[in-house]
């Protein structure tokens, strides 16, 4: 081979190279990311661990609901006498929860009753849980997706 066709091998040998690796990053790349839909977490500070369920067992779309929110402290002890402030809406709309839903009750063992939740439209919402305990201050904001 002359020195000419062993440049154009191998320059071929290298195109073909960085396409290989461009197919592999962009095969493996995580899809466009969603917002993380845990429903158990810490809190923001790490003060609580914090986990939200639908009392009813499921969300429904334009109804007054309530769900329990588990407030413990990272070590595992259930968290009493939180005051419990709720927030939230649909951050792609930029509106807020259509009532103000309140804690309620509690209900033993870090459980807490929140209710006059009501999600008024399919999409992104967030629930913003702001406590307030011996343990500190901090906050949660949970997503959801209807
Ligand atoms: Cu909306």
């Amino acid at each position: 081979m002359t020195s000419t066709w062993r440049m154009v091998v191998g320059g071929i040998g290298l195109v073909a190279l960085a396409v290989g690796f461009l197919a592999i990053v962009y095969l493996t790349a995580p899809a466009a990311p969603g917002p993380d839909l845990a429903r158990s977490k810490n809190s923001a500070k790490g003060v609580f661990s914090v986990e939200i369920a639908p009392e009813a067992g499921d969300i429904r779309q334009g109804e007054l609901h309530s769900w329990v929110v588990t407030v413990k402290t990272r070590q595992g002890a259930p968290v009493e006498d939180a005051t419990i402030t709720i927030g939230g809406g649909m951050p792609e709309h930029a509106h807020g929860l259509p009532t103000s839903p309140q804690a309620t009750a509690y209900l033993g063992d870090g459980r807490y009753r929140i209710e006059g939740v009501k999600f008024s439209m399919g999409g992104w919402w967030q629930l913003k849980l702001a406590i307030e305990a011996a343990a500190g201050t901090d906050e949660a904001t949970f997503n959801l997706v209807l």
